[in-house]
């Protein structure tokens, strides 16, 4: 494997960066998940976008354009011959003192992997998930705004844990208004009465990229949708649910907490989406091998 660290490639193992950045120490750095399919780089454009309005918000200079970025992240693709797999670009605050003042981190570090994923064995995919709400609250938009894509994902590790004590593997985050908000690592969506809803974002929720991509496939579908705030009893009546995310795509929910989604099984408005969403990866995004 080989690793993109600011302009330059490293093996796995000589793949380091400092015990004095402040992305370790604060979780103070910004990232994005991409994937690669059928030898593109899938929405790299609006990736790209989101990791510099990451960035912006906290105040981080990347000091490298996005065209920049975006050939360094193909480039980082080509060198360990990949079409088809999962990209993690990070930007870490970079070196600094052990105190938190960002000022005395003069460079940021670029940090580049590519490598494979299966996140969900494909069983999940046919059967669907089993999922539960959790008692943290998603960050509220004036603590750290979730919509920022930072490496402070503590917030998200505590709902996932809790998840994982419940015994299943995914979390369904309410924000302080007790609305869902969002997923550990995945946005929600739900179907009622061959309608398509998912919580707006300002109910605390990353800007997710592949909900975009599913609410453009739903319109070109002809399928309604919405943005309505929803509570936990919306989703126990829900016909279909299915939460997205760029490792995960969509994944359909059977289960939340106790309550069958449903019919108990993935359902077919979901399918057609999926179908829909797949057949978006085959032509969407920059080109890896011309
Ligand atoms: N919400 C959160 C909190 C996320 O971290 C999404 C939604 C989905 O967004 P996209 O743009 O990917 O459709 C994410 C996705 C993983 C993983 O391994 C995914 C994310 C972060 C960390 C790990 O699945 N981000």
């Amino acid at each position: 494997m080989k690793i993109y660290i600011d302009g330059q490639f490293f093996s796995e193992a000589d793949a380091k960066i400092s015990v004095f950045d402040h992305g370790l120490l604060y979780g103070d750095g910004v990232f994005e998940g991409i994937r690669m399919y059928h030898n593109r780089v899938f929405k790299l454009k609006e990736h790209i976008e989101r990791l510099f309005w990451s960035a912006k918000a906290l105040l981080l200079d990347i000091q490298m354009t996005p065209e920049e970025v975006a050939a360094a992240t193909v480039e980082t693709c080509r060198q360990n011959g990949l079409r088809d797999g999962y990209i993690r670009l990070v930007v870490t605050r970079g070196k600094g003192t052990l105190g938190l003042d960002p000022r005395k981190c003069p460079k940021p570090s670029v940090i580049i992997i590519a490598t494979t994923i299966q996140l969900y064995p494909d069983k999940t995919y046919t059967d669907g998930l089993t999922i539960v709400t959790v008692p943290t609250t998603r960050n509220t938009v004036n603590a750290i705004n979730p919509a920022i894509k930072s490496l402070n994902y503590l917030n998200n590790v505590l709902a996932r844990i809790e998840a994982n004590n419940a015994g299943v593997e995914e979390a369904i985050m309410l924000n302080s208004d007790g609305f869902v908000a969002e997923c550990t690592a995945d946005n929600v969506f739900i179907v009622q009465k061959g309608k398509l809803y998912t919580p707006p974002l300002s109910a605390g929720a990353l800007y997710g990229i592949t909900r975009n991509t599913v609410l453009d496939c739903a319109r070109a579908l002809g399928i309604p949708t919405g943005e309505p705030n929803l509570s936990r009893y919306d989703l126990y009546i829900a016909d279909e649910m299915f939460v997205t995310g760029t490792a995960a795509e969509m994944v359909p929910v059977v289960k939340v907490d106790g309550r069958a989604i449903g019919t108990g099984k993935p359902g077919p408005i979901t399918a057609k989406l999926l179908a829909a969403f797949h057949e978006v990866t085959k032509t969407d995004g920059e080109v890896i091998f011309p």
